[in-house]
């Protein structure tokens, strides 16, 4: 199957699974509901799940187990974006080309949802998938944990909370900007992205090379995803990117491309992309959709 098939099957499918995935009325009240689902169903890429799910594919396992984790993953990552944009936050206006939550529905509303997104996600994967298999049980342990510690404050809320405190973190003091720019995104995006497909090998009965190495190349495609995200704040079109551009000149932030230029920044996507081929390889990984995911969050437009 090529490569825009597989992503058009895989979306499908997690299309589906969220939307049956969170609790509607009366069982939540529609207040809640109705605001989780206006910011879940408005789109975008889909690139976690995807991933998750790819990497399910990659070890050979059934990935129908990955499924709860990818669309875990995707809850949280709205729910990340929905508290990014919030006025104490970002303070932006668009995302997903729809007016953002606070905007339609006022900011604690906004903040509830995002809260509620959170820990649906956990509901669900301790939930899903159903099995009386202490070996899928024990799986399912492992993947809650590696998402609970990409989420939380050693992963994308510390990268979150570095990022408003200025960049630089003093317990981990890196003296180079370029240090300091990658530890930063390593946890405030990287880490959910290596989350996801770390949980998808997991859920799948990976092994530990296998895991390993999904891992290792999944942290060179989140630190990618990042570098071509700042290339796309200075080139992209907001009808495209669906949100704000220029942000991160307006506000004088330190960016990939700030630091390195645009022709630097993209070379160094390129050189993420590289290394990821060689671990995958070295694990026997690489004949998978994983590295074509690589190449789409390279060549991506938004
Ligand atoms: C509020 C705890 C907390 C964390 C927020 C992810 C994040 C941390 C902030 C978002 C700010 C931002 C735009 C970062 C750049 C990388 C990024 C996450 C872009 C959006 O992800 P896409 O492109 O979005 O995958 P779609 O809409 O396609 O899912």
């Amino acid at each position: 199957m090529d490569f825009a098939r597989y992503v058009d099957a895989r979306r499908a499918e997690i299309e589906q699974a969220l939307a049956a995935a969170l609790p509607a009325p009366p069982a939540c009240p529609r207040v809640v509901a109705d605001a989780m689902r206006y910011s879940l169903s408005a789109g975008g890429k889909r690139l976690r799940p995807i991933l998750c799910l790819a990497s399910a594919d990659a070890v050979g396992g059934p990935r129908a187990l990955a499924m709860p984790a990818a669309c875990a993953i995707e809850l949280i990552h709205t729910y990340s974006l929905i508290h990014d944009d919030l006025p104490a936050m970002d303070n932006d206006t668009m995302r997903r080309g729809r007016p953002t939550l606070h905007v339609v529905a006022g900011e604690a509303i906004a903040i509830l949802a995002g809260d509620g997104l959170l820990t649906e996600a956990f509901r669900l994967m301790a939930r899903l998938p159903e099995s009386a298999d202490p070996a899928i049980a024990a799986r399912k342990l492992r993947a809650i944990q590696v998402v609970a510690e990409a989420a939380g404050a050693a992963g994308m809320v510390g990268g979150q909370a570095l990022d408003i405190a200025g960049g630089a973190s003093a317990d981990d003091p890196l003296d180079d900007a370029g240090g300091q720019l990658r530890a930063l995104h390593s946890r405030k995006t990287g880490a959910l992205i290596r989350a996801a497909a770390t949980a998808g090998a997991v859920m799948a009965g990976a092994d530990a090379p296998a895991v390993g190495g999904i891992d290792a190349a999944a942290a060179e495609f989140g630190l990618a995803f990042q570098i071509v995200d700042d290339v796309l704040d200075i080139e992209g079109a907001p009808a495209t990117l669906g949100k704000t551009a220029g942000k991160d000149a307006a506000s004088g932030k330190r960016t990939y491309a700030s630091l390195y230029g645009i022709e630097g920044a993209r070379c160094m996507a390129a050189d993420c992309l590289e290394r990821a081929e060689r671990t995958l390889r070295s694990a026997g990984l690489a004949d998978s959709a994983l590295m074509d995911i690589g190449r789409w969050i390279v060549n991506r437009s938004n």
